[in-house]
C-alpha cells in the first residue's frame, strides 16, 4: 500500500509535467454486451462453464456495473466466449468434455490474463461470487495494441488524458478505470497499484488435476496425462485447486498436503459419474497352503479385518459364528470379573486360548467388556487389561486371537506378519478377491483447513478430521469404518480420553469447528459412524448405519462439545444408542429419523445423554422409534436423559415403539423439558432412577404439552402441565409417518402452555398439544 502512494505521487509529478493537449487517437470503448454471450445456443452436448470476474480494486455500488460488465471470456482455439454482465458473471455453454483448454480473460486497459489447464468433466461454476477471478486494470491499448505489460507507456497515456471529464471532448473512457467518468487520481491510484506488472505475474489459480488409476506420477496430471495417486495430486495442490478423480479403487489414504483458504478451498472429488473407491484394504493374492484348507501368506501391517468377495469375514473364534456382527454365536458366561472368566462351554483343554482376547456382554449389559487372556484352563480364562467392575455376572462373550480358534471356513488368523485363511474344501484363494485392512484412514485431513471431499466411496478404514477446520465431507458413502475385537487403550469406556480422537472406535472423526459432513452414507462401524468433538460442526442429510456392533459405548453419531448441528439425518441400528449426547453443549439434533437402538446392549437411548451439561441443547422435530433393550427391565427409551444431565429442551419430537420409555429421565437432573412431544406404545413413565445414597438435587424438570398414549407418574421436582392421554392415538397415518392431528381432536387443539422459543409460533387461540399443531406445518424427518 505504501509502495502504491508513493507511485502515485511520482505519477502526479510526471503528469503535470506533461503536455496534456494530446490528440486523442482512441476513443471507442469496447464495452459491449450487458448479458452473457454464449459461444452457441446449442446446449445439447458439453458443459457450462461459468463464473465471476472483478478488478482488483475498490469501487463503489454506482459505478459497478459498468466495471465489472465487459470482461471478455474466451476459450483458446474453440471460438467460444462470453463477456460479463454487470454483475461480472459470465457464462459459456457447449465446452467440450474432458477437453483441456487455456481460458483467456481479457478487457480493454485490463492486464490479460491466462488460466491454463482447465478441464470441464462437469458443469463448473469457475470463480464464485464469493471468490470472483481478480483482474488489474492498467494495460492500456495504444495504436490497438495491449503490450501485457503495465508499465510507463500506460502512465503516459493517463497522463494524456488526464483531468478531463466524460463530458469534455477527448476523454477516453478506457483510462477511467473505476468509471467515476473523469480520468483522475483514483485511476492513476488503481494503475499504480499493479504497477510494473506483466500477465505473467498473475498468481496461479484454480487449476484443475486429474487422477487415474491408469495414470503415472511422472505425468503432467492433466486429464489426457493423469497422475496415478492421490499422494502425487496432493503434492501439487494448492488453494483453490481441484484434483478430479477417475474411476477406480485406490489403495492409499487420501491426505492433503496443504489447505485451502475460505475462498479458495482445495478440492477432491470424483469425476461426475464415475465410481471412485478410496480403500484402506490391501489385496493379498500370493498364498501357500498351510495345512489341509488353511492357506497363509505375508503381509506388512498388521490386519484388523478381511474381506472374501467384498464380505466380512470372521476373524478366528470360538464359537464358530455366521456373518451377522450384530449377533454374533456367543457362549454362556456364568460369571465374569475383571479377572476371570467361568463357563461351562469351556472344555478346551488347558491353555487353548492362552493370549487370545474375551468380549464378554455381563451383568447390565450396558457396555461390552474385553480383556486380554492370560491363562485358560477348563471351565476358565484368566484374564488382564480389563479395568472396568461396575458391571459383573452372567452374560455371554467369544474369543479371538489365538490360531487354536481357527477351524471354519472363512475364518482368519493374523500373526507376526502372516495370515491364514481357512476356506471350504477344494476352495483356493485365487478364486477370491482377498482384502485385508492395514490402514485405520482412507482420509486423512488433520491439522488441514478449508478442504472438500466430494462424490466418492471409501471402503475399510474411518476418516481423521483431527484438528480440522472448515473441511467439508460431501457426498460420500462410507462403508466398514472402524473394526475391532480388542480394545487397545484397556478400557472397554472407549473415551476415557476426550482429548484423543486416535482411539479403536473412531469413524468420521471430527476433531475440530466448523467442519460440514453432508449428504453421507456411512454404513458399517464396530465403533461409532461419525464422532464429533470440538465446535461447530454439523451433520446433516446423512444416512448413519449399523454402528457400534462391538457394543461399546459408540453409536451412529457420538457427539462432544459445543454447537453443533445434526439435522435432517436417517440414523439406524446401534447396538446401543443412535445419537448419545454425553459432554454435549448448545448442540441442535433436529428433524432426524431414528430408528433400532439396542441391538446388542441393555439399558440404552434412541438419544441419551449421561451427565451432560447441554446448555440448551434441543432435541427437537424427530421421529424416534423401535428403541429396544432385553434384559429384566427393558430399558429402551426414546429420548433418555440419564443421571445427572441439565438443561435440554426436548421438544416437538414424534417417540414410538420403546421397550421402556418414550421418553426418560433419570435423577438428579435438573431443568429437563419435555415439551409437545406425540408419543405412543411405549411403557407408562412409572419409575426415574436415582443411584442409591445419592442425594435429590434435582429441580426444574417439565413434562408440557404431550400428547401421549401411556401415563406420566409424580416424581420429585417434576412439572406436569397440560399433557393428554389418548386411548387411541388421534394421529391422520401412522403407519405413513403423517402424525399430524386428525380432524376430531378438540382437546388436543389450543389447550398448550404457550411456551416462549418453543411453541409461540401457534395457529388459533393457543398452541396445541403434541408435535404438530393443526394447520401448522407438517414437518419430516429424516435424510432426503
Ligand atoms: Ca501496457
Ligand atoms: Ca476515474
Ligand atoms: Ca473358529
Ligand atoms: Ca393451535
Amino acid at each position: 500500500m505504501k509502495k502504491a502512494i508513493v507511485l502515485s505521487f511520482l505519477l502526479i509529478t510526471i503528469f503535470s509535467s506533461l503536455t496534456l493537449n494530446c490528440i486523442q487517437i482512441f476513443s471507442k470503448s469496447v464495452l459491449a454486451s450487458t448479458n452473457p454471450v454464449s459461444g452457441a445456443a446449442d446446449n445439447s452436448y458439453g458443459h457450462t462453464v461459468s463464473g465471476y470476474i472483478r478488478p482488483a480494486f475498490n469501487f463503489s455500488d454506482t459505478q459497478a456495473a459498468a466495471v465489472l460488465s465487459g470482461f471478455r471470456v474466451e476459450l483458446e482455439g474453440t471460438g467460444l466466449s462470453s463477456i460479463t454482465n454487470e454483475k461480472g458473471y459470465f457464462e459459456i455453454k457447449r465446452v467440450p468434455s474432458n477437453e483441456t483448454f487455456v481460458y483467456r480473460i481479457s478487457k480493454s486497459g485490463y492486464l490479460e490474463r491466462k488460466i491454463s489447464n482447465v478441464t470441464a468433466t462437469e458443469n463448473i461454476e469457475m470463480f464464485q461470487q464469493s471468490s470472483p477471478l481478480d483482474m488489474w486494470a492498467g494495460d492500456v491499448p495504444v495504436k490497438g495494441i495491449q503490450d501485457n505489460s503495465i508499465n510507463m507507456i500506460d502512465v503516459v497515456e493517463i497522463a494524456k488524458f488526464f483531468n478531463k471529464t466524460s463530458s469534455d471532448s477527448g476523454f477516453l473512457a478506457i483510462v477511467d478505470f473505476n468509471k467515476d467518468n473523469a480520468v483522475n487520481i483514483a485511476d492513476v491510484i488503481v494503475l499504480a497499484k499493479s504497477f510494473n506488472m506483466t500477465s505473467e505475474d498473475y498468481p496461479d489459480y484454480k487449476k484443475f488435476y486429474f487422477v487415474s488409476p491408469k495414470g503415472s506420477d511422472s505425468n503432467n496430471g492433466s486429464i489426457n496425462s493423469p497422475f496415478k495417486t492421490l499422494q502425487k495430486a496432493a503434492s501439487v495442490l494448492n488453494a483453490g485447486d481441484t484434483c478430479y478423480i477417475r474411476e477406480g479403487v485406490y489403495h492409499e489414504v487420501l491426505k492433503p498436503i496443504k489447505s485451502g483458504t475460505e475462498k479458495l478451498p482445495v478440492t477432491f472429488k470424483a469425476v461426475q459419474g464415475e465410481n471412485v473407491v478410496l480403500n484402506s484394504c490391501d489385496i493379498v493374492s500370493d498364498w501357500s497352503l498351510y495345512s489341509e484348507n488353511v492357506f497363509v501368506a505375508n503381509v506388512d501391517q498388521p490386519v484388523t479385518q478381511v474381506f472374501i468377495d467384498g464380505v466380512n469375514t470372521n476373524e478366528a473364534r470360538f464359537p464358530n459364528s455366521g456373518n451377522d456382527l450384530f449377533s454374533p454365536e456367543t457362549f454362556e458366561i456364568t460369571s465374569m470379573n475383571e479377572k476371570e472368566v467361568l463357563s461351562d462351554e469351556l472344555s478346551q483343554p488347558k491353555d487353548t486360548f492362552n493370549g487370545g482376547t474375551i468380549w464378554a456382554m455381563v451383568g447390565d449389559r450396558w457396555i461390552s467388556q474385553v480383556g486380554k487372556i492370560a491363562s485358560s484352563e477348563e471351565g476358565k480364562l484368566l484374564i488382564e487389561g480389563n479395568t472396568w467392575v461396575d458391571n459383573v455376572g452372567k452374560g455371554v462373550g467369544f474369543i479371538t486371537g489365538v490360531k487354536a480358534a481357527l477351524d471354519k471356513e472363512g475364518e482368519w488368523y493374523y500373526d507376526n506378519g502372516k495370515i491364514y485363511l481357512q476356506l471350504q474344501n477344494s476352495d483356493h484363494p485365487s478364486n477370491h478377491k482377498i482384502e485385508v485392512k492395514t490402514r485405520k484412514w482412507t482420509i486423512d485431513l488433520s491439522s488441514k483447513e478449508y478442504i472438500n471431499i466430494k462424490d466418492l466411496n471409501t471402503f475399510g478404514g474411518a476418516a481423521n478430521l483431527n484438528q480440522s477446520n472448515h473441511c467439508m465431507l460431501d457426498n460420500l458413502s462410507m462403508e466398514y469404518l472402524s473394526h475391532f475385537t480388542y480394545i487397545a487403550s484397556g478400557s472397554s469406556w472407549l473415551r476415557h480420553d476426550w482429548t484423543n480422537i486416535n482411539y479403536d472406535g473412531v469413524g468420521v472423526g471430527i476433531f475440530g469447528s466448523y467442519n460440514t459432513v453432508s449428504n453421507c452414507k456411512i454404513n458399517w462401524s464396530a465403533g461409532d459412524g461419525i464422532t464429533l468433538y470440538g465446535s461447530d460442526n454439523r451433520v446433516e442429510n446423512c444416512t448413519v448405519s449399523n454402528c457400534n456392533y462391538s457394543g461399546t459405548d459408540c453409536n451412529p453419531i457420538t457427539v462432544h462439545g459445543k454447537g453443533h448441528v445434526i439435522t435432517k439425518n436417517t440414523i439406524y441400528n446401534g447396538g446401543r444408542g443412535l445419537v448419545s449426547l454425553n459432554a454435549a453443549k448448545k448442540v441442535l439434533v433436529t428433524y432426524n429419523h431414528c430408528y433400532n437402538a439396542g441391538l446388542m446392549n441393555w439399558d440404552i437411548g434412541g438419544i441419551y445423554a449421561w451427565g451432560a451439561e447441554g446448555e440448551g441443547t434441543e432435541i427437537a422435530y424427530n421421529w424416534i422409534h423401535d428403541i429396544y433393550s432385553d434384559g429384566v427391565y427393558k430399558i429402551g427409551n426414546g429420548v433418555y436423559m440419564d443421571n445427572y444431565c441439565k438443561d435440554f429442551y426436548i421438544h416437538h419430537n414424534v417417540i414410538w415403539n420403546c421397550s421402556y420409555n418414550a421418553f426418560n429421565y433419570s435423577r438428579p437432573s435438573n431443568n429437563i423439558y419435555f415439551y409437545n412431544n406425540t408419543a405412543f406404545n411405549s411403557g407408562d413413565i412409572s419409575y426415574s432412577y436415582i443411584p442409591a445414597g445419592t442425594e435429590d438435587t434435582s429441580s426444574g424438570n417439565r413434562m408440557y404439552n404431550n400428547l401421549v398414549g401411556f401415563n406420566i407418574g409424580d416424581f420429585p421436582a417434576l412439572e406436569k402441565k397440560n399433557n393428554l392421554k389418548a386411548d387411541i392415538m388421534p394421529l391422520c397415518d401412522i403407519e405413513n409417518y403423517d402424525f399430524q392431528l386428525t380432524d376430531n381432536v378438540t382437546q388436543a387443539i389450543d389447550s398448550g402452555e404457550v411456551i416462549r422459543g418453543i411453541n409461540d409460533n401457534y395457529l388459533g387461540e393457543g398452541p396445541d398439544i403434541g408435535a404438530y399443531e393443526k394447520g401448522g406445518e407438517f414437518w419430516k424427518a429424516g435424510a432426503r
